[in-house]
């Protein structure tokens, strides 16, 4: 070997190595202060230049329970790890109307530590720093539990869950959209390799809801921060949702006409809802091979609501034709004057007549916690989508930006998940992004390799339904990814729904299929097809 060429490679060596190195760190700040590696209670110490940081506890916690914060519910007490926990506020300021606002966060920093950081995503406005344990898509053991170093953060500003009046803060807005995740990413990053003396190996991101839609934020605006991310039922496009529920709001309303208080009546008896449902099953339950209460090929499914109008004379087992049209023109989703779909419609799904408790199905009309009122007489999508283009949600909190070239690129694996009976975001409208986000990188077979979406039939908005498998383990799926290179064929689910029942999730735009033999509890025999 000549010298120029050892030379070379020898740079090329040192070259690739600060790369990995850079690549490893990527997102973390190097931390100051009088912190020891091991020790808990000189976190209280920790800072990071750039950042003002107060500390507000820092204290060593033996094993113990705690509830499920984010899980689905019902969901037994977790069992957690000795862990140190560390809580905090960065860049406090006075903000709009003196109000105090920064950036809150706590992070759990377990005593049998995997090498591994998880960023648990949070939910609704947030406002509120979670309990920092990753229960998020992580079956029955939170990642916390499983050694994961775990942040959470309030994104900026403290709040009741819906409490928008954040909003009137500049910085605060900045920080729930975008900012918030970065800087926490930053600091907790450092914490870890402070507390562990080293960096943490590998980085993941699991949250649900708007949580998902953070997912989506740290692989479009964080490309490096990143390995593996799990994005649950994104809130991404939240004015054009909002828009859709006001617009299936008013067509229901419309066609209801109003009860004895003047308020629009409910446009379905509970009657008329077992009716569609059970003709939904009827048409569609067994096109994945099995008549189990659950629709896998939601796809293939072309349940038509207006093959259940009253025929002439017909007054049983069928809905008054102007019902029938609603449903059909609800479900359909809002369209511009062009013909343009402004909001994807919703899947006909065994969930949609489930409530009234939480959030209930479609077929009970809309009664979302934030947005617009739904009992207008009339709706003009063409004003409101002007109206949703310019407001701030779509203007800097946008999460569709399908540019994932410098995530993919350096090896981030991404799944996504979503109800099919999610009552508040379209599946289809996380289909919708998948599919663009897939043609814009490259095609279906090239984004195969490190993208996959899973759609969970009867499941509500992040969990629950009375038709539903909502218990499975993305988490792992994402981690093997990662760290194993292991792709996810399948993931399974079970569920409180069908106690001893377990089918295979199934990467879009493939569907769980019964192979016809062997038990059909058992999720080994159904096929992806
Ligand atoms: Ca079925």
């Amino acid at each position: 070997m000549n010298p120029t060429h050892s030379m070379t490679t020898r740079a090329a060596r040192a070259a690739a190595l600060l790369l990995s190195l850079l690549f490893v760190a990527a997102g973390a700040a190097q931390a100051q202060g009088d912190v020891k590696a091991g020790d808990c209670a000189s976190l209280a110490r920790f800072q990071v230049p750039g950042m003002s940081i107060s500390i507000t506890r820092a204290e060593a916690l033996a094993a113990g329970t705690a509830v499920s914060p984010g899980g689905p519910p019902g969901a037994p007490a977790l069992s957690l790890p000795a862990h140190c926990r560390v809580e905090g506020v960065i860049d406090r300021r006075e903000g709009v109307g003196g109000k105090t606002y920064g950036i809150g966060f706590a992070v759990a920093l377990p005593d049998n530590w995997s090498g591994r950081f998880l960023f648990q995503g949070g939910g609704g406005l947030n406002g509120s720093v979670g309990l920092p344990v990753g229960a998020s898509a992580a079956g029955d053991t939170p990642a916390l539990a499983r050694g994961y170093a775990v942040v959470t953060t309030d994104s900026g500003h403290k709040g009741s869950v819906f409490d928008g009046s954040f909003f009137e803060d500049q910085q605060a807005s900045l920080d729930f959209y975008y900012v918030a995740i970065g800087r926490v990413t930053q600091l907790a990053k450092a914490m870890v390799a402070a507390h562990y003396g080293r960096a943490a190996e590998h980085a993941y991101y699991a949250g649900c809801s708007t949580g998902g839609r953070e997912a989506m934020v740290v692989t479009q605006r964080y490309p490096a921060y990143f390995d593996g991310v799990v994005s649950g039922a994104p809130a991404m496009r939240t004015g054009y949702s909002n828009l859709a529920l006001a617009y299936i709001g008013t067509v229901f309303a419309q066609a209801a006409g109003k009860d004895a208080a003047g308020k629009p009546a409910q446009l379905f008896s509970a009657a008329e809802r077992d009716l569609i449902v059970g003709s939904l099953l009827d048409a569609c339950d067994d096109k994945d091979g099995i008549k189990d209460g659950m629709i896998f090929n939601s796809r293939g499914c072309g349940f038509d609501p207006v093959s259940l109008a009253c025929k002439a004379g017909q007054t049983d087992k069928c809905l008054a034709p102007a019902k029938a049209d609603a449903l059909k023109k609800a479900l359909a989703g809002p369209k511009d004057v062009r013909g343009n779909q402004i909001y994807p419609g919703f899947l006909y799904d065994a969930g949609i007549g489930q409530g009234p408790a939480g959030l209930p199905g479609l077929l009970f009309g809309v009664r979302i916690p934030v947005g617009p009122p739904v009992d207008a007489a009339t709706f003009d999508v063409d004003r409101e989508a002007v109206r949703v283009a310019a407001g701030v949600n779509a203007l800097i909190g946008d999460s569709t930006w399908t540019n994932l070239s410098t995530f993919a690129g350096r090896g981030g694996r991404l799944l996504f998940y979503h109800g099919s009976s999610d009552p508040w975001f379209s599946a289809l409208d996380t289909v919708g992004y998948y599919e663009a986000m897939t043609r814009d990188n490259g095609g279906p077979e090239k984004v195969r390799s490190w993208s996959r979406l899973y759609l969970v039939p009867g499941m509500g908005h992040c969990g629950g339904g009375s038709s539903a498998l909502d218990r499975f383990d993305m988490l792992t799926a994402v981690t093997d990814w990662v760290e194993k290179g292991t792709a996810p064929e399948s993931v399974i689910a079970t569920g409180r729904a069908f106690p001893g029942r377990s089918r295979p999730l199934c990467p879009y735009p493939s569907h769980a299929h019964y192979t016809g033999q062997g038990d059909p509890q058992d999720a080994k025999n159904f096929v992806c097809r």
